[in-house]
């Protein structure tokens, strides 16, 4: 802060010889007063004190204003020296606020920079790499595995006609098969598909067989506990050719889940019934973390009136299908207890995986 003081040489002409009493104390009162409002204006240490300050010495009710309407009360030959006086004052003091001003300002600001300051050599945040979901990861591990076996991969849309989704599958309307599967229902015979088996009819239609494929997608059903949830993911598989026996399936599917788990995984077959496989089984398989067999898929060889439905003749053709739950998959392949666990976005659990 720069110091100023009064200064002691002014321009103010000296009074003449002759000057009245009421002109010299005038003079002379403003002069007394100068040292301290100077002193004020330089001890203010910030811009609100300061506007206070200005208002006080300087404006309507101020000192000079006082000393000003004393000016009144002088010879008219001698109002203009006494206004010379106060206005050189007035000018002095004008000039020191201002100066006062600018200094508190700049200093605010510097205050407010160095506050503000930014290290630009301190190192940033590192972005944490994002990964695939687990259930992404087992999806494509599973659909690696049944590409190896020569399956082709397609896909169908998560709203499906009622009629793909259960008449073309053997599930008429008033078939108790429907209740297994809680549907959520939309608009104008729509349904949120609630298996991959639709993907049946939609493969067998538009591939000339023999072939092999798998359709891995969301499926939806009213339905949520530790093993059950409302949307989850299937892969279907589905196999034509003019040869084909249960045998096969078995075969294909144990050495599916030893792709995945390792030679010493513990399955075990159930017979099972599905409308659109006959006959029908489920897998099970060891869950060590919960000590229990989790079911993990469906399966059986493709009803006849399936392979009518899309187009194939029963006589010719046969085929095995299999529908995979993923997530249990994934619950199994990585010790997840909760199905919900995998869809609460939570960011402690996902970054486990
Ligand atoms: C079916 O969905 C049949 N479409 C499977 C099938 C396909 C059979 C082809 C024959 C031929 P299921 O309702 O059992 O079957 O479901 C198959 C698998 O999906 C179950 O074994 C289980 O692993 C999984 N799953 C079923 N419901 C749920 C659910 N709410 N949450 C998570 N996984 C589920």
């Amino acid at each position: 802060m720069e110091t100023n003081t009064e200064p002691t040489e002014t321009t103010t002409a000296a009074l003449p010889e002759g000057a009245s009493p009421e002109l010299r104390a005038l003079v002379d009162d403003l002069a007394a007063r100068m040292p301290e409002a100077f002193a004020r204006l330089d001890a203010a240490t910030d811009s609100a004190a300061l506007e206070e300050l200005r208002v006080e010495l300087l404006g309507k009710k101020g000192f000079l204003s006082e000393l000003n309407a004393r000016m009144g009360k002088l010879a008219p030959e001698e109002k203009p020296l006494a206004g010379k006086h106060l206005n050189e004052r007035k000018g002095a003091l004008q000039g020191r606020y201002a100066e006062r001003k600018d200094e508190l300002e700049r200093a605010a600001l510097a205050a407010a920079l160095e506050a503000e300051a930014v290290d630009v050599t301190m190192p940033g945040i590192r972005p944490r790499p994002g990964h695939l979901h687990p259930v992404t990861r087992v999806t494509d591990e599973i659909v690696a595995i049944f590409e190896g076996m020569g399956f082709f991969t397609a896909s169908g849309p998560q709203v499906e006609s009622e009629w793909l989704n259960f008449e073309s599958l053997n599930i008429p309307a008033d078939h108790p098969a429907r209740d297994m599967q809680d549907t959520f229902w939309t608009e104008r015979g729509m349904v949120l598909r609630t298996h991959t088996s639709p993907t049946q009819i939609r493969v067998m239609r538009t591939t000339p067989p023999p072939f092999a494929a798998v359709t891995p997608g969301r499926v939806y059903r009213c339905d949520s506990d530790a093993t059950h949830s409302p949307m989850f993911h299937q892969i279907e598989g589905l196999l034509v050719d003019r040869d084909v026996s249960f045998c096969h399936l078995k075969g294909v599917l144990n050495e599916f889940v030893r792709a995945l788990f390792g030679r010493d995984v513990k399955t075990r077959f159930r017979p099972s019934f599905f409308p659109f496989t006959e006959p029908s089984a489920e897998m099970d398989i060891w869950a060590p973390f919960s000590n229990n067999w989790m079911e993990v898929l469906g399966c059986g060889m493709v009803h006849p009136q399936v392979l009518r439905n899309a187009g194939l003749d029963p006589e010719e053709w046969k085929g095995f299908a299999f529908g995979l739950g993923v997530d249990r998959l994934a619950m199994i392949r990585y010790g997840i207890t909760d199905i919900r666990l995998l869809y609460q976005n939570d960011m402690r659990f996902l970054r486990q995986f």
